[in-house]
């Protein structure tokens, strides 16, 4: 059998081909605006949220296919979300994937408009591929539905906006699964739901998939906070002294290495237990888990 991250490389290519297609047409701008949206969008993301939601729609029985508009699109509310985050006004991120952020190439004003464009633009892709067929449009619209939500402000913006201001205090326990909740696991979630509902899950399917989309979705948190500590280059990248001027409370901060790691463990066992709910082939899913539970990057 093909290793689970050869397999996902040939997964990140198709999509970043169905991404491309997004952009294979006139837009009626100035050239700069598209090219900054392009600038980031394809600047090596691992693609993890349109991979898991085209998978999940496959894994419950669905047609991927059904759900590539909405994988584009959550993709570019993924990008626009980091183009934002890097802001001056955020976390003043001068190095993304190892490459300038985009208000350092683009300067603030565009990337601030490019993040928007691909907002609106993700909604424009998710809304065109509102399918005609009349036994899918239910499911499709109740998946945009969904994911407009989680992108909002009871989702990935809430969360955002605890964290920034939780800045420079001491939060508890309860305010940081809010934060991780919402900040990065709302858009992960989704990404699952959305395949889920596209394939026409059941209700006990839909809890199996919530379980486990929110047990990878804290666990990849967690991950993240660890690679901040043993240096991954987006901590290389920030500005000397930043740390210090955006300090946050982070899972490692209030528990320690040793118990968020083990942390990471609880949950990836959790959503393997989940997984096994579902009456299915579920085996990519779970790769998944085991892929984000100990990822390097
Ligand atoms: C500015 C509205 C607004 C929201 C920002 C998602 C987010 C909210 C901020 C990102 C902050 C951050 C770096 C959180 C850590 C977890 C995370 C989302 C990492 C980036 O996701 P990956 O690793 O990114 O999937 P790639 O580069 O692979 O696309």
């Amino acid at each position: 059998m093909k290793p689970f991250k050869e397999t996902l490389l040939e997964k990140v290519k198709v999509t970043d081909h169905e991404l491309l297609a997004c952009f294979d047409r006139k837009f009626d701008t100035p050239d700069i605006i598209v090219s900054a949206m392009k600038y980031s969008l394809f600047a090596g993301g691992k693609r993890l949220r349109p991979i898991l939601m085209k998978e999940t729609c496959r894994c419950l029985g669905g047609d991927p296919a059904d759900v590539k508009p909405l994988a584009c699109a959550i993709e570019m509310i993924h990008t626009y979300s980091l183009i934002h985050d890097d802001l001056p006004a955020m976390d003043n991120d001068d190095l993304r994937r190892g490459k300038p952020t985009n208000h350092k190439v683009y300067g603030e004003n565009m990337a601030i408009l490019a993040g928007d464009a691909l907002l609106n633009y993700a909604m424009e892709t998710a809304i065109a591929g509102i399918p005609v067929d009349p036994s899918k449009t239910f499911h499709y619209t109740r998946a945009l539905s969904y994911l407009a939500h989680s992108s909002g402000v009871n989702g990935m913006i809430g969360g955002q906006t605890g964290d920034i201001l939780s800045e420079n205090e001491a939060i508890n326990e309860e305010k940081m699964y809010y934060i991780h909740a919402h900040k990065t696991g709302a858009l992960l979630k989704a990404a699952v739901l959305c395949g889920g509902f596209v394939a026409k899950v059941t209700g006990e399917e839909r809890e199996a998939l919530e379980t486990y989309s929110e047990k990878i979705g804290l666990a990849f948190q967690i991950v993240d906070d660890i690679l901040d500590v043993t240096g991954d280059e987006k901590t290389l990248g920030k500005p000397v002294g930043s740390d210090e001027k955006n300090h946050k409370s982070t899972f490692v901060s209030l528990y320690g290495m040793a118990s968020s790691q083990e942390k990471i463990r609880e949950l990836e066992n959790g959503a393997l237990d989940a997984l096994a709910t579902i009456d299915h082939d579920t085996s990519f899913l779970e790769d998944m888990a085991k892929y984000i539970c100990q990822r390097e990057n």
